[in-house]
């Protein structure tokens, strides 16, 4: 029989599980090397972050009397900012942030800690002693020596993420009544056949093999958003083209399910989006029902989707611009229960909706309730919130996902920004993020799990550490293959 834990070892054998737990990053926005330079990484990326651009602009003058452009050190405006080189902004992030200010926020920490784990701590603070602009130049050659593929290992095996049991290509899929089976599956991209400059490495012949820390997921934004001229352009653009028709849509959708074979199909809620089935409805409940939800019966593909995001508020900052809302989610109850062979994999952006969400996980076995999403990643809000869904839900759900980023959308000349509905579709981040996003999560979730258990202890459960072993690899992944497979 297993050795049962006594209260006062739970906190040393938590803590040694949770450090040593290999993660199924279930939602990043990375890609793999083989995609060239939209696989970002390296300092300049790091302090580029939107994160970061949305926390420098909240220090910088309104309106600087200056013009940036010629006045070497005039503060620029968002639009000048963005026509910088990616090193001219990575500099002025980290003189406004990490020189002239403490860099106390998660985003700022996150750079820190991913820095020192990089073994570039005593670079990262001789930086911050040089007294002016360039300050980065040495963490720059650093990085610039790096094998972009060699450096993804070492990032994911800094993090502790899991290694494939098998490539993209050796994985399949059982079309039959929304089941699917998938064994190991490591980090996650979102794959965007609707952004041109990703779909052509996909569409290229032939294609390199994809590392196996790397799965696919179909990123369809702009079905939800309902964004018609932006679809019939791709449909028009697709080889063959395809109709400017609902079974148009299908087609494509079906056709990059073949291509890329993803673990599932997933979008952003659009704010204020709600869903009516009702025949007549609006563009995106059309093309909810008429495509997406279509799609994913018959091929027996998850629908992810990320709730509550505003794009835009503030749209001068592009990518850092975006804000958030509360969100009614009676639609997804809609979803749940009219589709119980759809499985639901959602995230919330809003702290408020936490708890919604957790009843309608306790409510809808096809709904999984997966990360800490983006405002809601911070150690303060990833603790209340998985205490919470630990109350709710047990070990049923993902803890965290990192949202880790790839693409790059910030470096554009000033002008050339692209539309809104694209805009959405390129947001930035870096594989050097997961080293901070993974060791950040397992350090706010540890305390959480270990008041838990000693309440369990207290309350007369026998636990053991390989009970413990087996909670914490199923709230890191484990639950969320469990999910897919049944
Ligand atoms: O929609 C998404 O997948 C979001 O994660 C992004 O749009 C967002 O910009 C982000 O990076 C949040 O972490
Ligand atoms: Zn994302």
């Amino acid at each position: 029989m297993a050795k049962l834990l006594g209260i006062d070892a739970v906190d040393a054998v938590v803590a040694r599980c949770v450090r040593d737990v290999e993660a199924i990053d279930v939602h990043t926005h990375l890609l793999p090397p083989t995609h060239g330079n939209l696989l970002l990484w390296g300092i300049d990326e790091l302090l580029t972050y939107h994160y970061l651009v949305a926390e420098l602009f909240m220090v910088m003058p309104c309106v600087s009397e200056e013009d940036s452009v010629s006045v070497g050190d005039a503060a620029p405006s968002p639009d000048d900012f963005y026509g910088w080189p990616k090193p001219r902004q990575a500099e002025l992030v980290f003189e406004e942030l990490f020189v002239k200010r403490t860099p106390l926020s998660e985003a700022c920490r996150g750079v820190v800690t991913t820095l020192s784990r990089l073994g570039r701590g005593e670079q990262l603070r001789a930086a911050v002693r040089l007294p002016s602009r360039p300050r980065l130049t040495a963490l720059r050659d650093w990085f610039a020596a790096q094998d972009a593929s060699d450096h993804l290992e070492r990032v994911f095996r800094l993090s502790k993420l899991k290694y494939a049991g098998a490539g993209a290509a050796e994985r399949r899929r059982e079309p039959v009544n929304g089941a699917s089976s998938h064994t190991s599956v490591p980090t996650v991209m979102t794959n965007i056949p609707f952004a041109p400059e990703e779909a052509e490495h996909w569409t290229a012949s032939p294609q390199p093999p994809l590392t196996p820390r790397l799965k696919t997921a179909l990123r369809v934004d702009p079905m939800l958003v309902g964004d018609w001229r932006g679809i019939c352009s791709v449909l028009r653009r697709a080889s063959p083209p395809h109709p400017l028709s609902m079974e148009g849509c299908v087609a494509y959708l079906k056709e990059w399910v073949r291509r890329i074979r993803p673990i599932y199909l997933m979008a952003s809620t659009p704010a204020g989006f709600t869903y009516t089935p009702t025949a007549a409805g609006p563009a995106a409940a059309e093309l909810l029902e008429g495509a997406l939800l279509r799609v994913a019966m018959e091929e027996g593909l998850p629908l992810a989707l990320k709730v509550g995001a505003v794009r835009g508020a503030n749209p001068a900052l592009q990518a850092g611009g975006d804000g958030v809302e509360v969100s009614r989610l009676d639609w997804l109850r809609t979803l749940c229960a009219g589709y119980p062979s759809v499985k639901f994999l959602v995230t919330v952006l809003s702290a408020v909706n936490q708890h919604e969400l957790c009843v309608l996980a306790r409510k809808f076995g096809n709904l999984h309730v997966y990360g800490c999403w983006w405002f809601c990643n911070n150690p303060s809000i990833i603790e209340t919130t998985t205490r919470m869904r630990l109350e709710m839900l047990g070990t049923a759900f993902t803890c965290q996902h990192s949202d880790a980023r790839a693409r790059d959308s910030s470096s554009r000349p000033s002008g050339t920004a692209p539309a809104p509905s694209r805009r959405r579709l390129l947001r930035a981040q870096v594989l050097d993020q997961l080293v901070y996003k993974w060791a950040h999560s397992r350090e706010a979730v540890t305390p959480v799990l270990a008041a838990q258990y000693r309440k369990l202890l207290e309350a007369g459960w026998p636990l053991s550490e390989a009970d413990v072993e087996r909670d914490v690899g199923l709230l890191f992944g484990g639950a969320y293959e469990e999910f897919l497979a049944k």
